[in-house]
């Protein structure tokens, strides 16, 4: 069972220092340690971005995908290799904007991924832009007199389109994302957790000290996780805006809403019980195709 530094590669990580990256990865390292899962059990699937270079930080077996695009890669590995925990690894600007469509379909699939989406509200690699989770009137490179849209609200969105799994973490609170990410990767069906991770360079705005003074424990006061329509109320009214207040801007991390009871995707597809390099042995007998087409 490897432990957590054994799923780090011998290529150091280029994140500019104090990135929340650091944070978020070391969280799934434990993660995974902690589960007991070997190297041969599980995949990682990644996004473009600063968040995607983690592919060649972890010493773990996936791949690298196009910008927005690691759920369709994630979604067929989960159908040919049922014998695998898949993960996905997306950034803000990767995952909820040109990738939107695909989160949106895998969640109203409720197919067997984990998506980690890295929000640091900015295109962090491509320095600075705004990104689909920027605030509004937030200035970025690419809005200097401010951010007219609203942004997306992704525990809302993913809680309207039926998820099973839903949940918030902290980049800079490690302990509690480990714990986040140990029950969103058992859990059966899409889990979301949507995790602040404060992008030292590009945002100035919503920094670790800017979170810290705003995040506060779900678990740590009566919370129903069952309750879909609750969660979606906290989703709309904990949005947060540049003047706000700590006091006045609280935002809750952990579980917003899980159910384990909705069947998997791949649970209705036959097929996806058996590994694809299975299936592939099996010897196919196709004289009774041929003698029907004669
Ligand atoms: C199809 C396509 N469009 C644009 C880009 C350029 N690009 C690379 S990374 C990136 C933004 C990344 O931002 P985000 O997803 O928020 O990830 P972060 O870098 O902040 O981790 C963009 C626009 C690309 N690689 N591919
Ligand atoms: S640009 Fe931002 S997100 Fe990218 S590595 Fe630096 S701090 Fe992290």
């Amino acid at each position: 069972m490897p432990n957590a530094e054994a799923l780090a590669s011998t290529i150091k990580p280029t994140w500019c220092p104090g990135c929340g990256n650091y944070g978020m990865a070391e969280a799934l390292k434990h993660a995974l340690a902690e589960l007991g899962w070997e190297k041969h059990e599980f995949a990682v699937v990644w996004g473009i971005g600063c968040h995607g270079n983690g592919a060649d930080f972890f010493d773990v077996q996936g791949m690298h995908a196009l910008h927005g695009r690691a759920i369709p890669p994630a979604t067929a590995l989960r159908l040919t290799r049922p014998d695998l925990h898949v993960i996905v690894e997306m950034g803000d600007g990767d995952g909820y904007g040109i990738g939107v469509g695909h989160l949106v379909h895998a969640i109203r699939r409720n197919i067997g991924l984990t998506v980690i989406a890295h929000n640091n509200q900015i295109y962090g690699l491509t320095t600075g832009q705004a990104s689909p989770t920027t605030d509004h009137l937030m200035q970025t490179v690419s809005t200097p007199t401010g951010v007219l849209e609203q942004p997306v609200n992704p525990i809302g969105l993913a809680l309207s389109e039926g998820a099973t799994f839903v949940a918030r973490g902290f980049a800079g609170d490690i302990k509690h994302l480990t714990g986040l990410y140990i029950q969103a990767l058992t859990h059966k069906g899409l889990a979301l957790v949507d995790v602040f991770q404060p992008c030292v360079t590009w945002n100035h705005l919503n920094t670790f000290a800017w979170m810290r003074e705003r995040v506060y424990k779900l678990e740590e006061s009566p919370w129903d996780t069952t309750d879909r329509v609750k969660a979606f109320e906290l989703s709309l009214s904990t949005f947060h805006d540049l003047t706000c207040a700590p006091e006045q801007c609280r935002i809750p991390i952990g579980v917003y809403f899980r159910d384990d009871a909705v069947p998997a995707y791949e649970d209705g597809v036959p097929a996806a019980s058996t590994p694809g390099w299975k299936r592939a042995l099996v010897p196919r007998d196709l004289a009774g195709v041929i003698e029907s087409l004669r």
